[in-house]
């Protein structure tokens, strides 16, 4: 369960920056942490209570990006995704370890925990990504259960959408709530996961950046790790998320690397109406996000205390 006294909410806190959360010296382990993309306290809550008990950050991202995908009211991740055009709700996920091990789905129908099916990818096959029918194939051989995902306001929903099937992605300015985590350990070790239905009303086959590594997510142990959140096309085009990685590698913040893809992406593509925005964590337990448009928010928690903080912009409100 959530404390709520130590849950402060974005409205009151939006003057505090993430350097509020302890900053450890050069490679000595910083005081476990979660982050992830939007307003997620439940699910970092549920990472936290993972890595109280001394597990793994790996362990831990599954188990917070788990609550979303289980999360009927989320229109954007798992089960309630909103479907694309064709009124499939089609799933993408990926995880990635502090070894530099990684799993994916993609294109992965009536599953609900693709992070789950990614992590047995990862973990039992000698493959990164599966896709489709053979993702579907290989879950079930492991025990998973086929399930309705589309819930009835999911499809009342895209049956409005059907009524004048315009695609216009105005990504962010309605609420996006795809989730990127990233954990660190009680041993310091770092890892990441991404999940996510894709965008609504996509064309049928499309795939996001979300399971794609070093797009959607991407970790190194000794760097840190980095998240993409918004338009997947324009965060695969740029490798948005080993991007700031290797920028942190070069030694920028992980508020400088945010900054620095993030305006990549702005030299390069039309962004007037788009949203990406970027979250990382650096192995010393710095975090820092930026996005494009203002309304890219994320939560940090570390030491019981669970802040959700609004992402500086590109552009301003
Ligand atoms: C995608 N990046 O499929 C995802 C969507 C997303 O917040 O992040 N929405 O392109």
């Amino acid at each position: 369960m959530l404390n709520r006294r130590r849950f402060l909410t974005l409205s009151s806190l939006t003057a505090l920056s993430p350097d509020l959360f302890a900053l450890s010296p050069d490679r000595a382990a910083p005081a476990p942490l979660v982050v992830s993309t939007w307003n997620q306290p439940k699910a970092n809550a549920a990472a936290e209570a993972v890595l109280k008990q001394g597990k793994r950050a790996l362990d831990a991202v599954e188990a917070g990006v788990r609550v979303p995908e289980a999360d009927p009211n989320d229109t954007s991740v798992g089960y309630g995704g909103l479907p694309d055009r064709d009124g499939r709700v089609t799933l993408d996920a990926c995880i990635m370890d502090e070894k530099g091990n990684a799993g994916s789905v993609t294109y992965l129908e009536n599953i609900m925990h693709p992070i789950s099916v990614a992590r047995a990818v990862m973990e039992k096959t000698p493959h990164v990504m599966l896709s489709g029918e053979g993702a579907l194939a290989f879950a079930l051989s492991q025990g998973f259960k086929k399930e309705k995902l589309l819930t009835a306001s999911s499809e009342k929903a895209w049956r409005e959408w059907l009524k004048t099937a315009k695609y216009e992605p105005k990504v962010n300015i309605e609420r996006h709530d795809t989730i990127g985590m990233l954990a660190i350990d009680s041993k310091g070790d770092l890892s990441g996961a991404c999940t996510t239905s894709g965008l609504a009303y996509k064309m049928n086959g499309r795939v996001g950046d979300s399971p794609i590594i070093g797009a959607g997510l991407f970790v190194d142990n000794e760097i840190g790790g980095a998240c993409a959140t918004g338009l997947g096309e324009l965060v695969m085009r740029t490798c948005g998320s080993f991007l700031v990685v290797e920028l942190m590698r070069q030694g920028r913040t992980p508020q400088q690397a945010c900054e620095e893809a993030a305006k990549r992406i702005v030299g390069k593509q039309e962004y007037k109406d788009i949203q990406v925005g970027f979250l990382a964590v650096n192995r010393q337990g710095q975090v820092g996000a930026y996005s494009i448009q203002p309304g890219f928010n994320y939560t940090v928690s570390q030491n019981g205390l669970t802040q959700v903080l609004e992402a500086k912009s590109f552009l301003n409100k």
